[in-house]
């Protein structure tokens, strides 16, 4: 058998090989048992395609098709090489590698070639890798904790939401009642209105008020009429006072004269004629005392009497009242004594007794209606303020549809897989924003919302983008750790001659949430880093000893 021969040759070159090479060199943990020595002294290759001799095993020769008989050289193509590498975590490499005079990195117990050719430095190794996995499991234990903490409030959160989608739905059933009673009040008054009003403008006292202001208004066309006309007798009589002739004596004018002078407070003139002729008339005669002569007696005028004056700038005011609202407002003032202020009390309760005080309030008022206390008047139509209730309580019913949809929407992302995480583990930092001061530029990311470029030293903040999904690699699943391992934000401010600016937020487990590290990868692209907490599963209690054997 040449093999046999060619493998004769190297193992007197090789003195340890000479020895024979353990037949387990090269078989990881899991295969050992398949490799001990049989009673027959042949041995099953592993497929079971073959039966060779128990001493064709790690020969240097490839003897199985499938390479089993050759773990431990490098003999059979295809095949691996598994190094114990005690003191550090075993290591699968090639067999190609075994005995090609390099020593692997992998294997640092030195394995992969003859005894003396690589140092074994698997306890350094072992012992700096163990403290450096203790340190990273030191971090994701507190970093589990926290992030036990965040399922604990998505949770909490989910009750919140699930209450408040509850109370609104209870809420909305109330206020579109009371939007339909609104609505139906605000039709009803509006359609009663009209007629209430002409009923009320049968009232005795206002159709007085109507007539009295009709007269009023005559007697002021009257009096005018009669101002003009004494205007025209003065100024005849002005002329005739100026213009006679004394001398004529004619009694009949020089009374007229005299008459007007007296009653238009005007000085007589004529005087001198008067006393040559000695005239008959004397004053005396015409019943008027000189020292009277010049002023006209007071007009004695009652208190609540208008003067000219008043008159004069009042009365058209008066007359322009509008009797119609005054009739509203009578009506209103006779509504509010005390003795009715049962249907005032709607204004000093709490907000939100008010829909049931409402259900209540028309049972009341019927019952009273009933026994006699309060008439079916008792709230006059007013339609402006109904109209006004109704469009307060839809916009009210409209925020409480609002409310109850956000966070119907927010209660479905919790705990989806492609939203806040199937646990629930991201809804905690929802809106929370991390910084990067990098000098020249503060990088900000609100998680699930925006990102930003800020100039330090005053400038354009640009948008980054806004979220849009965790790690788009079609590799990775949704749900799957990696998965939430990256953010993308997207659709930012379009650079100039560029892309719309976007941001890749690539996280591992921390103890904190924080960014750590920027990059522009291409243009107007950015790669962020950082940590989180959320990030940080709970250490598998089987974890630390499977890695050790
Ligand atoms: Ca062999
Ligand atoms: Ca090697």
């Amino acid at each position: 058998m040449i093999p046999w021969l060619l493998s004769l040759l190297l193992l007197s070159h090789h003195p340890a090989l000479a020895a024979g090479l353990e037949k387990t060199l090269g078989v990881p943990p899991a295969l050992l048992s398949r490799y001990s020595p049989p009673k027959s002294g042949t041995w099953k290759c592993l497929d079971g395609s073959k039966d060779i001799p128990w001493d064709f095993v790690n020969d240097d020769a490839c003897d199985c098709p499938d390479g089993s008989d050759e773990p431990g050289t490098s003999a059979c193509p295809n095949s691996t090489f598994y190094c114990q590498n005690e003191g550090h975590i075993g290591a699968t490499i090639p067999s190609s590698r075994v005995n090609d005079g390099l020593c692997e990195p992998q294997c640092c117990d030195g394995s992969d070639e003859l005894p003396g050719v690589c140092q074994n430095a698997c306890k350094e190794i072992g012992t700096e890798y163990r403290k450096q996995r203790d340190a990273e499991r030191k971090i994701q234990k507190t970093g589990a904790k926290i992030r036990s903490s965040y399922i604990a409030f998505a949770h909490k959160e989910k009750k919140r939401l699930e209450a408040l989608v509850e109370s609104s739905a209870q809420e909305i059933i109330v206020r579109e009642k009371e939007v339909a009673r609104l609505r139906d009040i605000a039709d009803r008054t509006e359609s009663l209105s009209a007629a209430a009003l002409e009923h009320k403008q049968q009232s005795p006292l206002y159709i007085s008020l109507v007539t009295h202001s009709y007269a009023l208004k005559s007697l002021q066309r009257e009096h005018k009429k009669h101002l003009e006309r004494e205007k025209e007798l003065g100024d005849i009589l002005d002329t005739l006072r100026k213009g006679y002739n004394p001398n004529y004596q004619d009694m009949a004018v020089l009374e007229a004269v005299r008459g007007w002078e007296y009653l238009a407070g005007l000085p007589h003139i004529g005087v001198e004629e008067d006393a040559q002729l000695d005239l008959s008339v004397s004053d005396d005669e015409a019943g008027i005392p000189e020292d009277e002569q010049e002023k006209k007696p007071e007009e004695e005028v009652d208190e609540a009497d208008w003067s000219e004056e008043e008159l004069e700038a009042g009365l058209d005011e008066l007359l322009n009242t509008d009797y119609v609202s005054l009739l509203m407002e009578h009506d209103e003032h006779v509504r509010s004594p005390p003795a009715n202020s049962l249907f005032n009390v709607r204004s000093y309760l709490p907000e939100s007794f008010i829909p049931q005080y409402e259900e209540i309030r028309e049972t009341i008022i019927s019952w009273l209606e009933v026994v006699g206390i309060s008439g079916s008047d008792s709230e006059a139509p007013d339609s402006s303020k109904a109209r006004q209730a109704l469009t307060d309580a839809e916009a009210t019913l409209n925020r409480v549809k609002n409310e109850k949809k956000a966070a119907e929407e927010d209660l479905s992302e919790i705990f989806d897989v492609e939203g806040f995480g199937a646990e629930g583990e991201w809804k905690k930092l929802d809106g929370t924003c991390l910084e990067l001061d990098t000098g020249e530029y503060t990088y900000e990311v609100c998680m699930f919302d925006q990102a930003k470029q800020k100039p330090n030293k005053g400038g354009t903040t640009f948008n980054l983008g806004k979220f849009s999904s965790w790690n788009p690699s079609p590799d990775v699943k949704p749900g799957d750790p990696a998965y939430y391992e990256r953010q993308v934000y997207n659709k930012g401010t379009r650079c100039w001659n560029g892309p719309e600016r976007s941001v890749i937020l690539v996280l591992k487990c921390g103890t904190e949430n924080a960014i750590h590290s920027v990059m522009e990868l291409e243009k107007c692209e950015y790669q962020l880093t950082g940590t989180s907490p959320a990030l940080c599963l709970p250490l598998d209690a089987n974890d630390g000893q499977r890695e050790e054997l």
